[in-house]
């Protein structure tokens, strides 16, 4: 199987330590690169030592108290949770060729953060201290907010006593806490973001590894925005079958395109309808005529985001390929993600070309992306965190406007359909028939989906 990973090039492995007071995104960063590098197949893990304490003692009496560094009870827990989760973390590294492992943990003080330096440097792995350091007080406040309301220790917990208890528990670490720095940290790797990334300082980045996560990291903000998604209308090639092409839109997907714009003011919601997107499209015709009843002034075309390139098999329908190409068809088949067309593209080939249109997605705001199935699929596997072996089999209809709102933990999904039909363009693994079964296993895409009305 043919493996793409940087740091098979390099054969390097990175501990990501995390630090930082409590409420200050640090879960956040951490699940977000783990998501980047997963999506890039790059094997990563989050290692949250918070879990471990939950674990070990359970969160019903779970105070600040317990967080008092003279609290003996407590530090016993939180020793143990840390040292559990280190070990997990190394064990990981060994037996399931880790490649980035974060230890998503506070990490307060230089002793603390001493004791794994030396536990990386024993096992060759490249320790990368990542601190989130913020004295803005309302971004702290917003984050207690995230916090409180998604924190499993805050469950069935009134509202006033969570705020309180968590400030007083941010208190207890703020009097041990010790930030990075320039002089005493000077032969340390760290990335510092001070307040989100008004300010950034770097130190000793070394590998290419790094220097990736440090420009990953570098590109996300934190203000609220939505991503929309949506294929090009129906196109006159789906009505033949033939897949790849340039065609226009078929009159159905005229009508979709017209209807776009009604589609987008639903579901910006009264409020917010004079909020201006920007529209970004394929180079495809397709793509654009969709785009085209638009009524924002900022569009864009992406080369990046043209369809899967079916080289030796564009033009063509799924029964010719099966009748030319047999074994090509069944090869596709068995492993959707790695097969590249003849002269063509693979799945994984994609989304080494979207790479830089994730990197402006994060730096961007509000944005309307109109594109192709193959390219939404990846697309929308990075925002949901869906495994590779599922991506390529996920059915992302056409007609239907897709919105993703990134949240504190998780992204909310919700789909619009518009009530114009179209003929189904999605194949069933092992058949060269298009549509989808009905039945239980109508689809393998998780549904976190829920469906909005037909307008
Ligand atoms: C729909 O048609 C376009 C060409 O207009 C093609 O690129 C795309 O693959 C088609 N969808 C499918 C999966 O048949
Ligand atoms: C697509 O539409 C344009 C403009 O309506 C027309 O000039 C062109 O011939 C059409 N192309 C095809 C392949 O039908
Ligand atoms: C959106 O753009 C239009 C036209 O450029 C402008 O008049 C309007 O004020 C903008 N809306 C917002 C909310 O910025
Ligand atoms: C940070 O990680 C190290 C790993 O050895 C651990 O000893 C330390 O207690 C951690 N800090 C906190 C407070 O979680």
């Amino acid at each position: 199987m043919p493996v793409y990973s940087i740091s098979h090039v390099e054969n390097v492995r990175v501990c990501v330590v995390m630090v930082g007071l409590p409420a200050r995104g640090k879960s956040l960063i951490a699940q977000k690169i783990v998501r980047y590098l997963s999506w890039l197949s790059i094997n990563s893990k989050c290692f949250n030592v918070g879990n471990y304490r939950r674990q070990l003692a359970g969160t019903e009496d779970i105070n600040a108290a317990f967080f008092d560094s003279n609290n003996a009870e407590g530090l016993k827990y939180r020793r143990e949770a840390i040292d559990n989760a280190v070990t997990d973390m190394m064990k990981w590294f060994s037996d399931e060729n880790g490649v980035v492992g974060i230890l998503d943990a506070t990490n307060s003080t230089r002793e603390r953060r001493d004791r794994i330096l030396k536990l990386c440097r024993e096992n060759l792995i490249e320790p990368m201290f990542l601190e989130s350091f913020c004295d803005d007080d309302e971004l702290i406040l917003q984050n207690i907010l995230d916090v409180k309301t998604t924190s499993p220790d805050y469950v069935d917990k009134d509202n006033e006593f969570a705020t309180q208890d968590f400030l007083q528990r941010i208190k207890f670490y703020e009097e041990i806490y010790e930030t990075m720095d320039q002089a005493t940290d000077s032969d340390l790797t760290f990335i510092k973001l001070v307040n989100v990334n008004s300010q950034i300082i770097l130190n000793r980045i070394e590998s290419y590894l790094e220097s990736r996560i440090v420009y990953y990291v570098m590109n996300l903000h934190i203000k609220p925005r939505c991503i929309w998604l949506s294929r090009h209308g129906e196109s006159e090639y789906n009505l033949t079958g033939q897949i790849g092409g340039d065609s226009n839109l078929s009159d159905r997907g005229m009508r979709y395109a017209k209807k776009l714009p009604d589609l987008v003011l639903k579901s910006l919601g009264e409020e917010n309808k004079h909020t201006n997107l920007t529209v970004w499209t394929s180079t495809l015709k397709r793509t654009q005529q969709t785009a085209s009843f638009l009524p924002y002034k900022k569009k864009l075309q992406w080369k990046a985001l043209d369809e899967l390139d079916a080289g030796e098999c564009d033009g063509m329908t799924y029964e010719e390929i099966e009748n030319k190409f047999p074994e090509d068809f069944k090869a596709r088949d068995d492993d959707k993600y790695e097969y590249r067309y003849k002269g063509g593209e693979s799945y994984r080939d994609i989304v080494i070309r979207l790479e830089p249109i994730i990197m402006e997605l994060e730096r961007q705001e509000n944005i309307l992306i109109i594109t192709h199935q193959a390219v939404l699929r990846c697309l929308y596997a990075y925002f949901m965190n869906v495994p590779q072996e599922e991506s390529p089999w996920m059915s992302i209809p056409l007609h239907t406007l897709i919105k993703l709102e990134p949240r504190a933990y998780s992204t909310l999904v919700s789909r619009i359909k518009a009530d114009i039909p179209a003929v189904s363009t999605y194949k069933e693994k092992g058949t060269s028939q298009l549509g989808e079964a009905s039945g239980p296993n109508i689809s393998k895409s998780r549904d976190l989906i829920k469906d909005s009305d037909v307008v």
